[in-house]
C-alpha cells in the first residue's frame, strides 16, 4: 500500500457494523488486497455497537491508515450507518459490503469495474448472490421478498437484498433518504433516470456473530417500504433541464 492511497481515494468502500467485533480483522484482510490496484479508503460505520467492535477498529487503524471509523452514539440502522458513510466517504466513487463476511471483497474491483465501465448513465452496480449461504426459511423469505418488490416496482432486479453495490456518491447523496433505503436501490436509482448494471457474487456464510434482523424487520418493515418507494415511483415528476438566460 503506497501512501497516497490515504490521501485522494478512488474508492470509498463502506461497511456498515453492528456488533462484529470478531469479523473486523478477516474482513480488513480481505479488503486490501482485493483493491490494490486503486487508491481506496475503507470506511466502517459502527451503527451503536455494545461489543468490541470499536476498539478492534481502533486496534486495526494503527496498523491500516486507509481504516477509518465512524461511529454512532447509538444504533440507528444500517440505512443510517451507510448515509453516514457516504456522506463521510472522499471518493466520488462508493462501495458497500456488510461487515458479517458474507459478502467476499473479492467481488470489490469487479463492481467498480463495471460502473467505471458503464459509463455516465449507469448509476449502480448491484451485487446478485448464487449460492446463498442462509437457512432454508430465510432464503424463502428473500425469495418472496424479491419476488413481490420486482412484481410492485418492475425494478428488473433479482436480488436487491445484496450488501455489494457501487455507485457514484453524488447520486446516493440525491436519493430520497429513509429508513430501510438500501433495500430499494435499484427502483430508486432509475427513479433519477439512471440505468442498473449487475454482477454476480458468491454469497458466504456468516464468519461471527448474529444477524440483526428478525422476520418482522424483514417481512412486514419490507412491505411498508415497498408502498412508500411504489408512491415514489408513481409520483415521479420530469427532472427540469435548467438553463439560465
Ligand atoms: N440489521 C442491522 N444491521 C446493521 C445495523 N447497523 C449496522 N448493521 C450492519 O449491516 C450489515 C447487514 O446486517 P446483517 O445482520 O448481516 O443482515 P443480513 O445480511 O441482511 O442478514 P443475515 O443473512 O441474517 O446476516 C452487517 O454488517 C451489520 O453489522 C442495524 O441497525 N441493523
Ligand atoms: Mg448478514
Amino acid at each position: 500500500m503506497s501512501d497516497t492511497s490515504i490521501n485522494v481515494p478512488a474508492v470509498s468502500v463502506i461497511v456498515p457494523m453492528r456488533n462484529e467485533a470478531e469479523n473486523v480483522a478477516p474482513l480488513s484482510a480481505e479488503i486490501a488486497p482485493a483493491l490494490t490496484r486503486r487508491r481506496f479508503e475503507v470506511i466502517c460505520v459502527n451503527d451503536g455497537s455494545t461489543d468490541g467492535t470499536q476498539a478492534e477498529l481502533k486496534r486495526l487503524r494503527e496498523r491500516h491508515p486507509w481504516l477509518r471509523q465512524l461511529r454512532h452514539a447509538c444504533s440507528c440502522g444500517q440505512s443510517a450507518a451507510l448515509r453516514t458513510g457516504i456522506a463521510a466517504a472522499r471518493a466520488p466513487v462508493i462501495v458497500t459490503l456488510d461487515g458479517d463476511g458474507q459478502n467476499d471483497p473479492v467481488f470489490l474491483p469487479n463492481l467498480v469495474d463495471a460502473l467505471e465501465q458503464g459509463g455516465p448513465r449507469v448509476g449502480l452496480i448491484a451485487g446478485q448472490r448464487v449460492g446463498r449461504k442462509a437457512s432454508g426459511f430465510k432464503k424463502l423469505q428473500s425469495r418472496i421478498a424479491n419476488a413481490v418488490r420486482s412484481a410492485i416496482l418492475r425494478d428488473g432486479t433479482r436480488d436487491s437484498g445484496c450488501g455489494l453495490k457501487a455507485f457514484p456518491r453524488d447520486l446516493a447523496l440525491a436519493l430520497p433518504y429513509f429508513d430501510g433505503l438500501h433495500r430499494f436501490l435499484p427502483a430508486l436509482v432509475r427513479r433519477e433516470g439512471c440505468d442498473v448494471g449487475y454482477v454476480d457474487v458468491i454469497d458466504r456464510p456468516r464468519r461471527h456473530g448474529t444477524s440483526n434482523y428478525g422476520m418482522w424487520d424483514r417481512l412486514w418493515i419490507g412491505i411498508l417500504d415497498l408502498g412508500g418507494v411504489w408512491w415514489l415511483i408513481r409520483r415521479r415528476k420530469r427532472v427540469p433541464e435548467i438553463s439560465e438566460e
